[in-house]
């Protein structure tokens, strides 16, 4: 029994020296080379800070490129609504205005007023001018009134005459208006110019405005356009008879 054990404890023995062997022989063919493999150290404490090393020359200034501006952004999202202030406090009534369409008729009045004296003298003034017309020989008829100078001329030189008066060569308009220049031809003892005439178109009278004429008092037999006659006197007996332009009559102005 004795050596049955002894036994055992070699055997025992060789295994563990054999099991050592074989880890020995592990490690030299992997990581260990010098140590023998065991059980790994305590991590040491950390060494001393290093000096600082020279100082590094300078670096060439670099050469900055600018790229181009690039393309605009989309439009970002539109904004929250503001929120509607309050109300604002309604301040004190003002003043109370003058009357403005009282002072504006007021004003109308007034102008009105001046027109009316005004007018009032410019009648006064026209009344006494036509009673110094009328005495000097002038005939009113209607709103016309005709007046001569006595002189005589022709149709044109008359016509001019009577145009630079501010008035017209007169024309009958109507019975009334022939028998009042019929009696201021016969206060002159001259037959007067009428102021028609037909030298644009034969046969076709017309006033100095060039509208057709409406009253005629032609004598019998006239116009005959004797000789090329394009105007026209008045005479005694209130006829009419076309005569030649160029001769000359008694000149009388309306107005
Ligand atoms: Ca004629
Ligand atoms: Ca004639």
């Amino acid at each position: 029994m004795y050596a049955l054990q002894l036994l055992k404890v070699l055997v025992v023995g060789a295994s563990l020296a054999w099991a050592t062997v074989s880890e020995t022989n592990r490690c030299e063919t992997s990581t260990c080379t010098v140590m023998a493999c065991g059980s790994p150290g305590l991590n040491g404490l950390p060494g001393r800070d290093g000096k600082d090393g020279a100082k590094g020359e300078k670096g060439d200034p670099g050469v900055e490129v600018r790229g181009q501006q690039g393309p605009p952004g989309k439009a970002g999202p539109p904004g929250i609504p503001g929120m509607q202030g309050t109300p604002g406090i309604m301040g004190p009534s003002g003043q109370k205005g003058q009357k403005g369409e009282a002072t504006a008729i007021d004003t109308i009045q007034t102008q009105v007023a001046t027109l009316e004296k005004t007018i009032q003298t410019l009648q006064e003034e026209l009344r006494k001018t036509k009673t110094l017309l009328l005495l000097q020989g002038a005939v009113s008829v209607g709103e016309k009134i005709f007046v001569s100078t006595g002189q005589q001329n022709t149709f044109s030189g008359g016509r001019d005459l009577c145009a630079h008066a501010g008035g017209a060569l007169a024309s009958s308009r109507n019975a009334a208006e022939n028998r009042a220049l019929t009696e201021i031809m016969k206060k002159n003892s001259k037959h007067a110019f009428l102021g028609i005439n037909d030298i644009q178109t034969e046969g076709k009278f017309v006033n100095l405005n060039g509208a057709p004429v409406g009253y005629t008092n032609w004598k019998q037999g006239e116009p005959n356009n004797l000789n090329n006659e394009d105007c026209v006197i008045l005479l005694e007996d209130q006829l009419w008879n076309d005569v030649p332009c160029e001769h000359k009559s008694l000149i009388i102005c309306e107005v």
